[in-house]
Protein backbone atom coordinates (compact mmCIF):
# COMPACT_ATOMS: atom_id res chain seq x y z
CA UNK A 1 0.00 0.00 0.00
CA UNK A 2 2.16 3.03 -1.36
CA UNK A 3 1.55 6.53 -1.57
CA UNK A 4 0.94 5.99 -5.33
CA UNK A 5 -2.24 3.92 -4.84
CA UNK A 6 -0.79 1.68 -7.77
CA UNK A 7 -2.15 -1.83 -8.68
CA UNK A 8 0.14 -4.08 -11.08
CA UNK A 9 -1.36 -3.62 -14.54
CA UNK A 10 -1.51 -6.77 -16.76
CA UNK A 11 -3.23 -9.13 -14.05
CA UNK A 12 -7.07 -9.55 -13.51
CA UNK A 13 -7.94 -8.54 -9.87
CA UNK A 14 -10.63 -9.61 -7.45
CA UNK A 15 -14.04 -7.08 -7.30
CA UNK A 16 -12.76 -6.82 -3.74
CA UNK A 17 -9.39 -5.67 -4.17
CA UNK A 18 -10.37 -3.54 -7.17
CA UNK A 19 -12.99 -1.74 -4.73
CA UNK A 20 -10.03 -1.50 -1.90
CA UNK A 21 -7.79 -0.06 -4.65
CA UNK A 22 -10.64 2.58 -5.88
CA UNK A 23 -10.92 3.50 -1.75
CA UNK A 24 -7.40 3.93 -1.79
CA UNK A 25 -6.79 6.20 -4.49
CA UNK A 26 -9.71 8.69 -3.12
CA UNK A 27 -8.41 8.61 0.03
CA UNK A 28 -4.73 9.35 -1.13
CA UNK A 29 -5.11 12.08 -3.99
CA UNK A 30 -8.50 13.59 -2.37
CA UNK A 31 -7.68 16.64 -4.97
CA UNK A 32 -7.72 14.52 -8.36
CA UNK A 33 -10.34 11.92 -7.52
CA UNK A 34 -13.23 10.90 -5.65
CA UNK A 35 -15.26 7.96 -4.85
CA UNK A 36 -18.56 7.89 -5.84
CA UNK A 37 -21.52 5.08 -5.09
CA UNK A 38 -23.70 4.08 -8.15
CA UNK A 39 -25.67 1.83 -5.77
CA UNK A 40 -26.31 -1.47 -4.83
CA UNK A 41 -26.29 -4.87 -6.96
CA UNK A 42 -28.78 -7.58 -6.19
CA UNK A 43 -26.47 -9.58 -4.15
CA UNK A 44 -25.16 -6.44 -2.02
CA UNK A 45 -22.20 -5.19 -3.49
CA UNK A 46 -21.73 -1.77 -4.18
CA UNK A 47 -21.20 -0.31 -7.09
CA UNK A 48 -18.19 1.65 -7.33
CA UNK A 49 -15.91 4.18 -9.70
CA UNK A 50 -13.95 7.23 -9.07
CA UNK A 51 -14.88 10.62 -10.53
CA UNK A 52 -11.50 12.39 -12.46
CA UNK A 53 -11.17 16.63 -12.47
CA UNK A 54 -12.79 19.69 -10.05
CA UNK A 55 -16.53 19.27 -10.46
CA UNK A 56 -17.99 22.91 -11.41
CA UNK A 57 -21.23 23.14 -13.07
CA UNK A 58 -19.96 24.79 -16.13
CA UNK A 59 -18.24 21.80 -17.19
CA UNK A 60 -18.71 18.92 -19.26
CA UNK A 61 -18.86 15.47 -17.95
CA UNK A 62 -17.73 12.12 -19.70
CA UNK A 63 -18.37 9.05 -18.20
CA UNK A 64 -16.57 5.41 -18.81
CA UNK A 65 -17.90 2.21 -17.94
CA UNK A 66 -16.44 -1.62 -18.01
CA UNK A 67 -17.94 -5.12 -17.30
CA UNK A 68 -21.46 -4.58 -17.30
CA UNK A 69 -20.95 -8.55 -18.73
CA UNK A 70 -19.28 -10.35 -16.02
CA UNK A 71 -17.10 -12.31 -18.69
CA UNK A 72 -15.41 -9.37 -20.09
CA UNK A 73 -12.41 -9.29 -18.05
CA UNK A 74 -10.61 -7.55 -20.98
CA UNK A 75 -12.73 -4.22 -20.65
CA UNK A 76 -12.64 -4.38 -16.75
CA UNK A 77 -8.47 -4.27 -17.14
CA UNK A 78 -9.21 -1.26 -19.93
CA UNK A 79 -11.30 0.78 -17.25
CA UNK A 80 -8.74 0.09 -14.71
CA UNK A 81 -5.45 0.81 -16.62
CA UNK A 82 -7.49 4.21 -17.46
CA UNK A 83 -7.71 4.84 -13.96
CA UNK A 84 -3.98 4.18 -13.45
CA UNK A 85 -2.72 5.88 -16.15
CA UNK A 86 -4.84 9.10 -14.66
CA UNK A 87 -3.41 8.46 -11.30
CA UNK A 88 0.09 7.81 -12.47
CA UNK A 89 1.14 10.98 -13.86
CA UNK A 90 -1.06 13.04 -11.19
CA UNK A 91 0.66 10.88 -8.05
CA UNK A 92 3.81 11.72 -9.14
CA UNK A 93 2.73 15.58 -9.39
CA UNK A 94 1.68 15.39 -5.88
CA UNK A 95 4.36 13.84 -4.42
CA UNK A 96 6.97 16.11 -5.87
CA UNK A 97 4.69 18.59 -3.93
CA UNK A 98 4.25 16.79 -0.89
CA UNK A 99 8.39 16.30 -0.54
CA UNK A 100 8.84 19.44 -1.28
CA UNK A 101 10.38 19.03 -4.63
CA UNK A 102 13.23 16.74 -3.37
CA UNK A 103 12.01 14.49 -5.56
CA UNK A 104 13.16 14.55 -9.39
CA UNK A 105 9.95 16.13 -10.67
CA UNK A 106 8.48 13.72 -13.38
CA UNK A 107 5.71 15.43 -15.55
CA UNK A 108 2.94 14.95 -15.77
CA UNK A 109 1.31 14.40 -19.14
CA UNK A 110 -0.02 17.46 -20.41
CA UNK A 111 -2.98 15.90 -22.09
CA UNK A 112 -4.33 13.70 -19.23
CA UNK A 113 -3.85 17.07 -17.02
CA UNK A 114 -5.62 18.81 -19.84
CA UNK A 115 -8.64 16.94 -19.12
CA UNK A 116 -8.26 17.42 -15.35
CA UNK A 117 -8.59 20.87 -15.64
CA UNK A 118 -11.27 21.19 -18.28
CA UNK A 119 -13.83 17.89 -17.98
CA UNK A 120 -15.26 15.94 -15.16
CA UNK A 121 -14.43 12.21 -16.07
CA UNK A 122 -16.27 9.50 -14.22
CA UNK A 123 -14.53 5.55 -14.72
CA UNK A 124 -16.78 2.93 -13.20
CA UNK A 125 -14.61 0.09 -13.71
CA UNK A 126 -17.25 -2.88 -13.03
CA UNK A 127 -21.05 -2.76 -13.74
CA UNK A 128 -21.97 -6.07 -12.60
CA UNK A 129 -19.86 -7.02 -9.98
CA UNK A 130 -21.83 -9.78 -9.28
CA UNK A 131 -21.30 -11.50 -12.21
CA UNK A 132 -17.79 -11.06 -12.35
CA UNK A 133 -17.02 -12.62 -8.97
CA UNK A 134 -19.03 -15.38 -10.24
CA UNK A 135 -16.99 -16.01 -13.37
CA UNK A 136 -13.87 -15.70 -11.18
CA UNK A 137 -14.75 -18.07 -8.08
CA UNK A 138 -16.98 -20.29 -9.12
CA UNK A 139 -14.24 -23.38 -9.88
CA UNK A 140 -16.50 -26.24 -9.33
CA UNK A 141 -18.72 -25.00 -12.55
CA UNK A 142 -16.74 -24.68 -15.82
CA UNK A 143 -19.33 -22.63 -17.17
CA UNK A 144 -19.28 -20.29 -15.06
CA UNK A 145 -16.10 -18.25 -16.42
CA UNK A 146 -18.63 -17.72 -19.46
CA UNK A 147 -21.22 -15.76 -17.47
CA UNK A 148 -22.32 -12.75 -18.76
CA UNK A 149 -25.22 -11.95 -16.89
CA UNK A 150 -25.98 -10.29 -14.04
CA UNK A 151 -27.15 -12.63 -10.58
CA UNK A 152 -30.22 -12.11 -10.14
CA UNK A 153 -32.77 -14.59 -8.47
CA UNK A 154 -33.94 -17.37 -11.04
CA UNK A 155 -37.34 -16.58 -12.80
CA UNK A 156 -38.74 -19.12 -14.97
CA UNK A 157 -41.31 -19.60 -18.22
CA UNK A 158 -42.62 -22.03 -20.42
CA UNK A 159 -40.43 -23.05 -23.32
CA UNK A 160 -42.43 -24.80 -25.40
CA UNK A 161 -41.55 -27.70 -24.03
CA UNK A 162 -41.43 -26.97 -19.92
CA UNK A 163 -41.21 -24.46 -17.30
CA UNK A 164 -37.55 -23.34 -17.06
CA UNK A 165 -35.84 -21.31 -14.51
CA UNK A 166 -32.99 -19.61 -14.18
CA UNK A 167 -30.72 -16.95 -12.58
CA UNK A 168 -29.22 -13.44 -14.31
CA UNK A 169 -30.64 -10.95 -16.31
CA UNK A 170 -28.37 -9.25 -19.17
CA UNK A 171 -27.95 -5.55 -18.02
CA UNK A 172 -27.35 -4.35 -21.66
CA UNK A 173 -30.79 -6.09 -22.56
CA UNK A 174 -32.45 -4.41 -19.35
CA UNK A 175 -32.16 -0.42 -20.28
CA UNK A 176 -35.49 1.39 -21.25
CA UNK A 177 -35.04 1.85 -25.05
CA UNK A 178 -36.76 -0.39 -27.29
CA UNK A 179 -37.04 -2.70 -24.49
CA UNK A 180 -37.16 -6.66 -25.93
CA UNK A 181 -37.74 -5.62 -29.49
CA UNK A 182 -35.11 -7.13 -30.87
CA UNK A 183 -31.84 -9.33 -30.11
CA UNK A 184 -33.11 -9.79 -27.09
CA UNK A 185 -34.70 -12.82 -25.20
CA UNK A 186 -38.02 -13.02 -22.91
CA UNK A 187 -36.78 -16.70 -21.91
CA UNK A 188 -34.72 -16.49 -18.01
CA UNK A 189 -32.23 -18.96 -19.49
CA UNK A 190 -31.10 -16.79 -21.87
CA UNK A 191 -27.93 -15.58 -22.22
CA UNK A 192 -29.59 -12.66 -23.63
CA UNK A 193 -32.86 -12.63 -21.13
CA UNK A 194 -33.91 -8.86 -21.07
CA UNK A 195 -35.53 -9.45 -17.53
CA UNK A 196 -39.04 -8.80 -16.81
CA UNK A 197 -39.11 -5.24 -17.70
CA UNK A 198 -37.14 -2.23 -18.19
CA UNK A 199 -35.09 -1.40 -15.97
CA UNK A 200 -35.59 -3.72 -13.39
CA UNK A 201 -32.46 -4.89 -12.27
CA UNK A 202 -31.23 -2.89 -9.01
CA UNK A 203 -28.04 -2.36 -11.48
CA UNK A 204 -29.21 -1.10 -14.76
CA UNK A 205 -31.72 0.87 -12.73
CA UNK A 206 -29.39 2.83 -10.04
CA UNK A 207 -26.94 3.77 -13.35
CA UNK A 208 -29.75 4.77 -15.50
CA UNK A 209 -30.59 7.22 -12.69
CA UNK A 210 -26.43 7.90 -12.02
CA UNK A 211 -26.59 9.09 -16.04
CA UNK A 212 -29.21 10.47 -15.80
CA UNK A 213 -28.09 12.86 -12.90
CA UNK A 214 -25.70 14.49 -15.41
CA UNK A 215 -27.96 15.09 -17.83
CA UNK A 216 -27.10 18.25 -20.04
CA UNK A 217 -23.08 17.84 -18.91
CA UNK A 218 -22.67 14.71 -20.09
CA UNK A 219 -20.86 14.97 -23.47
CA UNK A 220 -20.26 11.41 -24.13
CA UNK A 221 -20.59 8.25 -22.49
CA UNK A 222 -18.09 4.84 -23.57
CA UNK A 223 -18.83 1.73 -22.31
CA UNK A 224 -16.59 -0.94 -22.93
CA UNK A 225 -17.55 -4.86 -24.34
CA UNK A 226 -15.07 -7.37 -25.41
CA UNK A 227 -14.93 -8.75 -27.92
CA UNK A 228 -14.82 -8.61 -32.09
CA UNK A 229 -12.69 -5.15 -32.13
CA UNK A 230 -15.53 -2.83 -33.04
CA UNK A 231 -16.68 0.66 -32.69
CA UNK A 232 -20.27 0.36 -31.95
CA UNK A 233 -23.17 3.68 -32.38
CA UNK A 234 -26.61 4.25 -32.48
CA UNK A 235 -29.28 3.17 -33.01
CA UNK A 236 -28.72 -0.60 -33.20
CA UNK A 237 -32.30 -1.93 -33.18
CA UNK A 238 -33.01 -1.43 -36.65
CA UNK A 239 -30.89 -0.51 -39.60
CA UNK A 240 -30.57 3.15 -40.97
CA UNK A 241 -32.23 4.34 -37.98
CA UNK A 242 -29.83 7.32 -37.22
CA UNK A 243 -29.64 10.38 -34.51
CA UNK A 244 -29.57 13.78 -36.37
CA UNK A 245 -25.93 13.90 -35.49
CA UNK A 246 -24.88 10.83 -37.40
CA UNK A 247 -22.47 12.87 -39.59
CA UNK A 248 -20.62 14.02 -36.31
CA UNK A 249 -20.70 10.78 -34.53
CA UNK A 250 -19.14 8.77 -37.34
CA UNK A 251 -16.46 11.27 -37.76
CA UNK A 252 -15.14 10.94 -34.17
CA UNK A 253 -15.92 7.05 -34.70
CA UNK A 254 -13.74 6.99 -37.93
CA UNK A 255 -11.09 9.10 -36.43
CA UNK A 256 -11.00 6.97 -32.93
CA UNK A 257 -10.38 3.69 -34.99
CA UNK A 258 -7.47 5.13 -36.88
CA UNK A 259 -5.74 6.90 -34.20
CA UNK A 260 -6.47 3.39 -32.07
CA UNK A 261 -4.98 1.54 -35.27
CA UNK A 262 -2.20 3.29 -35.66
CA UNK A 263 -0.40 2.34 -32.53
CA UNK A 264 -0.14 -1.80 -33.11
CA UNK A 265 -2.31 -2.28 -36.65
CA UNK A 266 -5.55 -3.49 -34.87
CA UNK A 267 -8.23 -2.86 -37.44
CA UNK A 268 -11.41 -1.60 -36.13
CA UNK A 269 -14.59 -1.23 -37.91
CA UNK A 270 -17.24 1.21 -37.17
CA UNK A 271 -21.01 1.43 -37.68
CA UNK A 272 -24.52 1.12 -35.77
CA UNK A 273 -24.76 -2.15 -34.16
CA UNK A 274 -26.95 -3.47 -37.32
CA UNK A 275 -24.49 -2.49 -40.10
CA UNK A 276 -21.23 -4.08 -38.38
CA UNK A 277 -22.64 -6.95 -36.26
CA UNK A 278 -26.33 -7.87 -35.05
CA UNK A 279 -29.55 -5.42 -34.38
CA UNK A 280 -30.22 -5.47 -30.47
CA UNK A 281 -32.44 -3.12 -27.91
CA UNK A 282 -32.13 -1.93 -24.12
CA UNK A 283 -28.35 -1.57 -24.70
CA UNK A 284 -27.21 1.75 -22.45
CA UNK A 285 -25.95 3.35 -25.44
CA UNK A 286 -28.79 3.40 -26.93
CA UNK A 287 -30.99 4.59 -24.19
CA UNK A 288 -28.25 7.25 -23.06
CA UNK A 289 -28.29 8.62 -26.88
CA UNK A 290 -31.87 8.93 -26.72
CA UNK A 291 -32.67 10.02 -23.16
CA UNK A 292 -29.91 12.06 -22.44
CA UNK A 293 -29.33 13.31 -25.92
CA UNK A 294 -25.54 12.94 -25.86
CA UNK A 295 -23.65 13.54 -28.57
CA UNK A 296 -21.12 11.25 -28.20
CA UNK A 297 -22.21 7.65 -26.93
CA UNK A 298 -20.23 4.75 -27.89
CA UNK A 299 -20.15 0.84 -27.41
CA UNK A 300 -16.64 -0.64 -27.41
CA UNK A 301 -15.62 -4.05 -28.76
CA UNK A 302 -11.71 -4.76 -27.34
CA UNK A 303 -9.66 -7.04 -28.63
CA UNK A 304 -9.35 -10.12 -29.96
CA UNK A 305 -11.62 -9.63 -33.29
CA UNK A 306 -14.90 -11.73 -34.21
CA UNK A 307 -13.13 -14.64 -35.97
CA UNK A 308 -11.80 -16.10 -32.72
CA UNK A 309 -13.23 -18.54 -30.87
CA UNK A 310 -13.74 -17.68 -27.23
CA UNK A 311 -12.16 -13.95 -27.22
CA UNK A 312 -13.57 -13.33 -23.94
CA UNK A 313 -10.20 -15.46 -22.69
CA UNK A 314 -7.59 -12.72 -23.32
CA UNK A 315 -4.06 -13.70 -22.92
CA UNK A 316 -2.40 -11.44 -20.01
CA UNK A 317 0.46 -10.20 -22.28
CA UNK A 318 -2.43 -9.02 -24.43
CA UNK A 319 -4.04 -6.71 -21.79
CA UNK A 320 -1.72 -3.82 -21.37
CA UNK A 321 -1.41 -3.36 -25.66
CA UNK A 322 -5.41 -4.09 -25.63
CA UNK A 323 -5.33 -0.96 -22.96
CA UNK A 324 -3.13 0.94 -24.27
CA UNK A 325 -4.66 1.28 -27.93
CA UNK A 326 -8.01 1.51 -26.34
CA UNK A 327 -6.96 4.59 -24.99
CA UNK A 328 -5.74 6.10 -28.39
CA UNK A 329 -9.19 5.64 -29.25
CA UNK A 330 -10.70 7.11 -26.63
CA UNK A 331 -8.82 9.81 -26.31
CA UNK A 332 -10.11 11.25 -29.56
CA UNK A 333 -13.14 11.12 -28.14
CA UNK A 334 -12.16 13.46 -24.72
CA UNK A 335 -10.62 15.76 -26.87
CA UNK A 336 -13.08 16.42 -29.19
CA UNK A 337 -15.03 16.93 -25.63
CA UNK A 338 -12.65 18.75 -24.15
CA UNK A 339 -11.02 21.39 -26.80
CA UNK A 340 -14.49 22.02 -28.46
N1 LIG B 1 -21.74 -7.11 -27.24
C1 LIG B 1 -22.84 -6.19 -27.25
C2 LIG B 1 -24.06 -6.78 -26.62
O1 LIG B 1 -24.56 -6.21 -25.68
C3 LIG B 1 -23.64 -4.67 -29.10
C4 LIG B 1 -23.03 -5.89 -28.67
C5 LIG B 1 -23.51 -3.47 -28.48
C6 LIG B 1 -24.34 -4.76 -30.24
C7 LIG B 1 -24.08 -2.34 -28.99
C8 LIG B 1 -24.92 -3.64 -30.79
C9 LIG B 1 -24.78 -2.43 -30.14
O2 LIG B 1 -24.55 -7.80 -27.07
C10 LIG B 1 -21.24 -7.80 -26.26
N2 LIG B 1 -20.05 -8.38 -26.46
O3 LIG B 1 -21.80 -7.88 -25.23
ZN1 LIG C 1 -20.68 -7.25 -23.63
Amino acid sequence: VGFHSRLRMGEYYSYSVLSTWLQRIAENMPDIAKLIKVGTTIEGREILGLKFGKDTPDKKVVVIDAGIHAREWAAIHTASYFINLVIFDQSSLLENKINFQIVNSREGDPQIQNYLDNIVLYIIPVLNPDGYEYTRTDKTNPRARMWRKSRSPKACAFDGVRNSCCMGVDLNRNFDFRFSEIGASRYPCSEIYHGPSAFSEPESKAYSQFLASLKGRLEAYITLHSYSQLWIYSYSHRKFTYAPDIDETRRVAAKAVQELGRMYGTKYRHGTGPEIIYAFSGGSTDWAKETLKIKYSYTIELRPGYEEWNGFVLDKNQLIPTAKETWAGVTVVLDEVTNQ
